[in-house]
């Protein structure tokens, strides 16, 4: 029997049965694939990781690499599941994973899959303010965290997260050293396994939304429509078992998850190579030794490899990269002038990728002209991906023209988890997604991302919700008032300006931006949230009705980085 989670919005029977009889929803799922890709390829690596954080061999504990075939994978699958639900992780419950890019990511997360739980991913940034949000809001079960990484103790962060949040039961620690909580290790049985299955239509996972308000809200992804995305996926991408993903940006994101991502390589039958580390002095490297083919990265990743590229290249020395076949960029806008360069530097396909964690992917083609890969974002997976371009009052606007991008479709959500309220401005009544994106459609179909109409900054990829930040800066007591806004930044694209009016009383003797930028920071908030900048002002631009004008502010600290 199906599962309906409660604050789940599913499909319109139509919709489901439409998108069933056009082969889009196979009937397949996390926990079959894995088990139908272990009969296929039984002894076919799946995942190599180049640290074994636990393993012998080094001075720090560190060995590796470790390798998994899929008959491992699958085995590791099922032990953690009966270890899970014998210490009571069940059909339905959620589980925070907060893991870097470790194997183990995978062994968890199809366990989940197979019982039925929802892994709910968060990411390795994401600090007590996110993930104490994340916990109570869906009642979490379980939340799984490495020991200690990059100088940050994730064990500490899960003591403090557990003793204020009544449903959570179990830490476990990927790590040696647990402290108060279970090593990830001690959880595999032997035992029974799930004695249910989950369906095909059932809630997967809760992914989590960039944002434009003041909490974060969650996505839920069923098997069937993710599955879809990722078959159409690994199609559009060209993989197949030969393909080698590195994946570099962090595992949980849906774009190094799904687009083809890991998921689509296991589905596709190849091999993932996890990446700790995204620069090139990592990534270069591991590419050359495991042969890997395909990756995808964010605009300035992407840069700082051609740059690295481009200075090996100039030097005389190899670039390491001759297995490299594609390279997909996507997550914020990449440049034209960029673009261009990745065919002749980096010697492989470039696949421009402009999707969202709610749903929609858009992919060029890898045989798409050079001028039409290089100029736009691509255009939809799928055949019955429906795009409206609109104006501010919802009517169509003809190709050409820039306007608010509209979707529904196969694997777009009909709503976010347990946000009604949110729901009814985020999705028109017959169901279509307002993505906050404004686009223009060309003659071919393809999209190009022309800005944003929500009220996001894009830090290179990493989203921050403006509301959320100025939330934080108005539980300073200097603080009057305070609107976060986007300025311009060659490596990132954008970087976040605070504009802050202090109460009269604070002026005299104003805090410094730096302090205002730790105290957001020791409010428990992912660092690439803190405000790059905080400028005073005595008081905001207003529009025509009175509203503060982001534009205007946009502008005025443009015009100041400009100006000498
Ligand atoms: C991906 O997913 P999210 O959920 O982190 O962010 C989605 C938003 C989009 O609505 C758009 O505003 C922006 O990120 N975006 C792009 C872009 N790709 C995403 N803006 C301009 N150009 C692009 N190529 O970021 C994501 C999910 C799956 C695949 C790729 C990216």
């Amino acid at each position: 029997m199906a599962e309906v989670l409660a604050g789940f919005t599913p499909y319109p029977a139509e919709f489901a049965e439409r998108y069933r009889a056009a082969g889009h929803w196979r009937g397949e799922t996390f926990g079959r694939m894995l088990r139908e890709r272990a009969a296929a390829h039984g002894e076919r690596i799946a995942i190599t990781d180049p640290v074994d954080p636990v393993g012998p061999g080094s001075p720090d504990g560190a060995g590796g690499p470790r390798h998994w075939s899929y008959a491992e994978l699958d085995r590791r699958a099922d032990r953690m599941a009966a270890g899970l639900l014998a210490r009571g992780i069940g059909r339905g419950d959620r589980v925070v994973v907060q893991l870097p890019n470790v194997a183990e990511f995978f062994e968890v997360v199809f366990a989940l899959f197979r019982i039925g739980a929802l892994p709910v991913f968060a990411l390795p940034a994401h600090r007590y303010t996110e993930i104490s949000y994340f916990c109570s809001f869906t009642g979490a079960a379980g939340y799984v965290v490495p020991a200690v990484q990059g100088g940050f103790d994730y064990r500490e962060l899960a003591g403090r997260v557990k003793a204020e949040t009544a449903s959570l039961r179990l830490v476990l620690v990927a790590g040696e050293d647990p402290g108060e909580h279970v090593r990830l290790a001690d959880v595999p049985l032997d035992g029974p396994g799930p004695t249910t299955e989950p369906q095909p239509e059932d809630v997967a996972f809760l992914q989590l939304s960039g944002g434009s308000t003041g909490v974060p809200k969650l996505i839920p992804r069923t098997h069937d429509d993710y599955i879809h995305s990722l078959r159409g996926s690994v199609e559009i991408c060209g993989q197949d078992e030969r393909s080698v993903y590195l994946c570099a940006l962090p595992a949980a994101h849906n774009f190094p998850l799904s687009s083809p991502g890991s998921l689509g390589t296991l589905y596709a039958g190849g091999r993932v190579v996890l990446c700790p580390q995204p620069a090139p002095e990592a990534a270069f490297p591991l590419i050359e030794r495991e042969g890997v083919t395909i990756t995808g990265l964010v605009p300035p990743l992407a840069l700082l490899w051609l740059d690295a590229a481009e200075r090996r290249a100039k030097a005389g020395e190899p670039t390491g990269l001759a297995s490299l076949e594609v390279l997909l960029v996507g997550g914020a806008k990449f440049s034209e002038e960029a673009a261009r360069r990745v065919r002749p530097v980096l010697g492989c396909t470039l696949q421009q990728v402009f999707g969202m964690a709610e749903g929609l992917v858009n992919y060029t083609r890898l045989d798409d002209p050079e001028e039409v890969i290089v100029t736009t974002q691509g255009r939809p997976i799928s055949p019955d991906d429906e795009v409206r371009v609109v104006d501010d009052e919802d009517r169509d606007l003809p190709d050409g023209t820039t306007g608010h991008l509209l979707t529904r479709g196969p694997y777009t959500i009909r709503g976010y988890w347990n946000a009604p309220e949110h729901n009814r401005g985020s999705f028109t009544a017959d169901g279509f997604y307002r993505t906050g994106d404004l686009v223009r459609r060309t003659a071919t179909g393809h999209l190009v991302v022309e800005g944003r109409a929500k009220d996001q900054i894009n830090r290179g990829g990493e989203k921050v919700a403006a509301e959320e930040i100025e939330n934080h800066l108005l539980a300073h007591p200097a603080v009057h008032d305070a609107a976060v806004v986007s300025m311009p930044d060659p490596y990132l694209g954008e970087r976040t300006c605070a504009y802050v009016v202090l109460h009269r009383s604070h002026r005299e003797r104003p805090p410094k931006p730096v302090e205002l930028k730790r105290f957001v920071r020791q409010r428990g908030l992912a660092d690439y949230k803190v405000p790059d900048r905080v400028e005073f002002v005595d008081a905001f631009p207003a529009t025509g009705i009175g509203k503060v004008s982001k534009k205007d502010l946009r502008a005025a600290v443009a015009a100041t980085l400009t100006t000498p």
